[in-house]
Order: structure tokens, then sequence, then C-alpha cells
């Protein structure tokens, strides 16, 4: 028998919520047949719109070798009036794609997953180094590719978006600070 994945845990022990399409798509269908049953006047998860009201911009991996999760970093764009709620990212390139968040207590580092993180209406929000952050588990990319990273919305849209492959150094040509010098080799998210 194959062993199961292991798989990271929230603090309450929960899975974090990106996994796989599948059970997101399961998630879904139970969502809306639970709305329909209600008659209440939630906004109803949709198909997703075919021109989706968000922008992808600086959007790039840190890849350091297969066996360190690769950091992703991105402005999304939103130029509708409505709040635009991002819930999750799958790509090819990566064996698992979740949305964190690193936090900084005691001068120590340590990274939450997020279920969601909302775009405002004609307002900006920012996958910085040091704050939000995708994370590629088993990244299968090379320095210089451009990957393409699916992000979804509550909305159900699906945007697709290019994703450039930087190394160690990152666009800035700089490492940030412990990254890859010394002894010791931290993670840079
Ligand atoms: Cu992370």
């Amino acid at each position: 028998m194959p062993d199961a994945p292991i798989l990271p845990r929230t603090t309450s022990g929960r899975l974090p919520a990106c996994q796989s399409c599948i059970p997101r798509r399961r998630r879904c269908a139970v969502t809306v047949l639970a709305a329909l049953a209600l008659g209440s006047s939630l906004i109803l998860p949709r198909a997703g719109r075919a021109d989706p009201p968000v922008t992808v911009l600086n959007s790039w991996f840190r890849y350091i070798i297969p066996q360190v999760p690769a950091g992703g970093y991105m402005t999304l764009k939103n130029t509708s009036s409505q709040p635009m709620v991002l819930t999750g990212a799958s790509s090819a390139a990566c064996g698992m794609l979740t949305l964190h968040r690193t936090e900084t207590s005691g001068g120590v580092d340590r990274m939450v997953p997020v279920a969601a993180v909302t775009v405002p209406a004609h307002g900006t929000f920012r996958f910085v180094e040091g704050g939000y952050h995708m994370m590629c588990m088993n990244p299968v990319m090379h320095i210089g590719q451009t990957v393409t990273v699916t992000l979804t919305f509550a909305d159900g849209s699906r945007v697709p978006a290019p994703f450039v492959v930087y190394g160690v150094s990152g666009p800035s040509g700089s490492a940030p600070n412990g990254a890859a010098t010394g002894t010791k080799m931290k993670m840079p998210m």
C-alpha cells in the first residue's frame, strides 16, 4: 500500500484549504446546493467570469532546489467595484501550492497557511517577501523559465498568470537576509 502523503496542518489541526482541485470543486458544489436549499440571499459561487477583473503583476518564484519550497510573489490588481477574494492557486510546476503568510514574533519567523486574501475594490494586494506569499512544495522548474499559476477566486473565476523563475537572489539581484549565506540556509519566504 502506498504511503499517504504527509501534509502540513494548520494550528487548528485542519488541513490547509489548498489541497487539490477535486476536493475544492466538491466543496464548491456542496456550498451551492446548501445555499439553494436555504433559498438565502447569499451570493452564490458562480462558474466564474469570462473576463475576471483581476490583473497579476510582477509575479515570480524564488527557486532554490527541488527539495526546498519555492516562494511565489505577485501583485494583484482589482479593476472592479467589488472585492475579489483569492481562495487558492495551482500550478503544474508545484506538487502543492498554498497561500501563506510569514509572521514575526519575538524575532522568530514562522509561516501560517491562509485560507483567502481579499483584493479590495479598485485596489491592490501584494504578496511580498516577509509577508504574504505562495508556497510551492516540490517545485519542478528551473531558473529563467516562466511557469503558469492559475489563481482561483471565491466567485469561481480562474486567472492564469505567468511567473518568472528566479534564483535565490530574486529579481532585485540581492539575496534576502540569511538566505543561502553562511553555514545555515534559511528558507527565504
Ligand atoms: Cu510559506
